[in-house]
């Protein structure tokens, strides 16, 4: 049976659902601080279950959003093989947006819904995506700086305490974890090359490193979520504790193929044995959070066109749904 900490321990029998009171909010958190999964039926927090809606829905937008900046060179992808790496790779990402709006669905938020939050602004997805894709380095940085952090954050949430989200990101984290290194070696690649490559490679970092540990959040100290979030082990880390294991682990594969870390104030701090890491623009993350970054309006006009080019599709297989189920019954 699967558990929070994977350990194996028995699970209790589901709460009965009932209206909000202090036993069964005492049992609901007796139960996440045993490290078990709660699961759709189980009884649960209004607030809890509105907390997951609105970040696995995020999460989804970001996945459905994120395949549009590589989306933009698959066309012109220098190679079959690179081609079809990244065919392959954008594809994963749409499978993670219908894995993550699946299990907000088992929270009884519909899939129209959410839909329309995004594409009204109401709902949020990731910062890093309101960047474009200027150069083919940019499609290494985006897996191994994007996936990169993404993976960073997505590990802990296999052990997050609803069940459908932590079990949706262990085939995410495995497709991840190819994207980052595809990522990476394709950058590799161009660090090996000509001057001119090398140089491309240089600017994509230039570009990407910011935004990249913007999208860990806010600083703790700002961020209003985390706080019940780590309580109710929704979020099993907080931003700046991944942010800095980010930047721990990403500083030397920059070093490795001969890229320099575009922050003055990098430094490794023998006393702690972390990096020191200069400031973040935070201006910069709540503009784009408030749909000012430099192609959101462009990504967004992309989605809302995909989903009315795609209506005939949505009604094609509901028709034929209804066609089936009514064979069916004539058929017993
Ligand atoms: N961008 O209290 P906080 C991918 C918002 S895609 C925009 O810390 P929380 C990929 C936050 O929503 C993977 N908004 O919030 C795909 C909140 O606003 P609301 C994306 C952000 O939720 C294609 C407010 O700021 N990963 O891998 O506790 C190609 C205060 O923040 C951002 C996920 O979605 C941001 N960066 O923590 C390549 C991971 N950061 O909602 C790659 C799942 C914060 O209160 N999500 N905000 O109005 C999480 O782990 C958490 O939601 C966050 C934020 C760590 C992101």
């Amino acid at each position: 049976m699967y558990t929070t900490d994977l350990s194996g321990k028995d699970r209790k029998k589901p709460a009965p659902s009932a209206a909000e009171d202090p036993a069964l909010l005492a049992a609901f958190e007796a139960r996440v601080a045993n490290d078990e999964f709660i699961e759709p039926k189980d009884w649960m927090p209004e607030a809890y279950r509105r907390t997951l809606v609105r970040q696995i829905s995020q999460h989804a937008h970001s996945e459905i959003v994120g395949m549009l900046p590589e989306g933009n060179w698959i066309t012109r992808a220098p190679s079959l093989r690179r081609k079809a790496i990244l065919l392959a790779k954008v594809q994963d990402e749409g499978g993670h947006g219908l894995y993550l709006y699946s299990a907000a669905e088992t929270l009884g938020a519909s899939r129209e819904e959410m839909i329309e939050a995004l594409h009204s602004g109401k709902a949020k997805y990731s910062t890093i995506f309101n960047y474009p894709t200027l150069t083919w380095a940019d499609i290494g940085a985006i897996g191994w700086l994007v996936d990169g952090a993404a993976i960073m954050n997505q590990v802990p949430l296999q052990r997050t305490s609803y069940g459908p989200y932590a079990r949706a990101m262990v085939r995410v984290c495995k497709e991840e974890s190819f994207h980052q290194r595809q990522g990476y070696e394709l950058t590799m690649a161009l660090c090996a090359g000509s001057k001119e490559q090398k140089r491309m490679a240089q600017d994509a970092l230039n570009r990407w490193w910011w935004p990249s540990l913007m999208m860990f959040g806010p600083p703790d100290d700002k961020s209003p979520n985390t706080e019940q979030s780590i309580r109710w082990r929704i979020k099993r880390e907080t931003n700046d504790e991944l942010r800095q294991r980010f930047v721990d682990v990403t500083v030397p594969q920059a070093e490795a193929i001969g890229l320099a870390v575009p922050d003055p104030a990098l430094k490794w701090n023998e006393d702690c044995g972390h990096y020191d890491f200069g400031k973040i623009d935070w201006e910069e993350f709540y503009a784009v959070v408030r749909g000012e970054g430099q192609v959101a309006k462009e990504r967004m006009q992309a989605r809302v066109t995909a989903w009315e080019d795609g209506a005939w599709v949505r009604n094609a297989a509901t028709t034929y749904s209804v066609k089936r189920a009514a064979a069916k019954v004539a058929a017993e």
